[in-house]
């Protein structure tokens, strides 16, 4: 519960007896993270109980931090048996997998990592959207099929020069937008306001950002507020010339539709990072030759990984030593 101020309860700076603060970790981290992790804090590993849910009666009001990852979810029911819990630390800079409203009810603060990720997602899209229009995953399979000894690889699309529509022109955004300038490419956005800060072209109609673009780049937060905010008029609008790039989350997109207008070709082609459902993926999606299946690998290098975990542990040292988090989601 809230302190008696209302605000934040105040953080209980005196550690147990054994030193270590208790945490719960509910997502993978790497083993180097994990290592350290221990060494640090007193870890218990929700996936190694046997019964989660008799543990956590049991033993949740021991813990005071959770770290998890990126599609882990933290729901209201797990926050409500952490009756100590001062702060959650998530791996990633997405946080729709949080009851963020449960967590500031409660005054519990919330971190994420973002920042040291954008560079690697924007490649990733950047190069998804060159994949796709250019057929590589393809063209790699004919070779490798024998196909090329009776025939030509059929004619792709050309990227440079093309027109790049973003929906959300943040952090990932930008930085999808400053790759686009090395091809020479016409760059507008759509986000819910205009940025005074950049010079690209705002579009406060996604539908017309749409009707314009050759290739049409998703980085919006996923969440109930984005919920297929690509609709099925918005893809259709994209038309039969258009690409689809999605690196935000699958929930943006309404996937049903997207199916559909890809199988008649109401639209060329597109390059998935996320899913509605994922892991699972749509057995449509599979066989289709015009789209490009990635396993939400975005920021999924060595360095980023690093990067981002070494802000997770930054941010839960920072809360206990100084009662403060580097990179607040929630302001603790
Ligand atoms: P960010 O800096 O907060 O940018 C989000 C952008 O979306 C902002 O420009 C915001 O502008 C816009 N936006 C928010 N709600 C919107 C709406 N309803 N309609 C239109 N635009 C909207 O976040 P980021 O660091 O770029 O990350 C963006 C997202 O990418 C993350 O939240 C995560 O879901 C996803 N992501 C995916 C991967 C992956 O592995 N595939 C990796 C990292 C991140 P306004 O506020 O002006 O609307
Ligand atoms: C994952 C992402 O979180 O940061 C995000 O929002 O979607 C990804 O970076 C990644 O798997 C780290 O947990």
């Amino acid at each position: 519960m809230p302190s008696a101020t209302g605000g934040i309860r105040n953080i209980t700076m005196t550690r147990p007896r054994t030193g270590k603060l208790p945490l719960l970790q509910i997502g993978r981290l790497t083993d180097a993270t994990e290592d350290r992790l221990h060494q640090e804090y007193s870890v218990t590993a929700l996936w190694e109980q046997a019964d989660q849910e008799k543990f956590l009666a049991r033993e949740g009001k021991r813990f005071r931090a959770l770290v998890t990852a990126g599609g882990v979810k933290v729901p209201s029911s797990l926050i409500a048996v952490l009756p100590a819990l001062q702060v959650i630390s998530t791996r990633g800079v997405g946080i729709d997998h949080i009851d963020c409203e449960a967590a500031r009810s409660r005054g519990i603060a919330v971190s994420n990592t973002p920042g040291v990720l954008t560079d690697c997602v924007a490649d990733l899209a950047f190069g998804a959207l060159i994949a796709t229009a250019r057929q590589l995953a393809t063209a790699d399979r004919f070779v490798r099929g024998g196909t090329w000894l009776n025939m030509r690889y059929p004619l792709a699309t050309r990227v440079s020069r093309k027109r790049l529509g973003i929906v959300g022109l943040g952090r990932i955004g930008q930085a999808v937008c400053k790759r686009a300038g090395g091809f020479d490419m016409e760059v507008r956005y759509h986000s819910r306001s205009e940025r005074s800060d950049s010079s690209e072209e705002y579009c406060p109609s996604l539908l017309d950002l749409a009707a314009w673009a050759d290739f049409l780049v998703i980085c919006v937060p996923g969440g109930k507020e984005t919920r297929h905010l690509v609709s099925e008029a918005v893809l259709n609008a994209l038309g039969p010339q258009g690409y689809l790039i999605n690196v935000a989350r699958g929930s943006v997109v309404d996937e049903d539709a997207l199916i559909s207008l890809l199988i008649n070709g109401q639209i060329a082609g597109a390059a998935l990072d996320v899913y509605e459902r994922e892991p699972n993926v749509p057995t449509e999606l599979l066989e289709l030759e015009n789209v490009l299946l990635l396993p939400h690998i975005a920021s999924s290098t060595k360095e980023t990984f690093a990067d981002m975990e070494t802000l997770l542990m930054d941010n839960l040292h920072s809360f206990f030593a100084h009662g403060q988090l580097l990179t607040p989601v929630i302001k603790d």
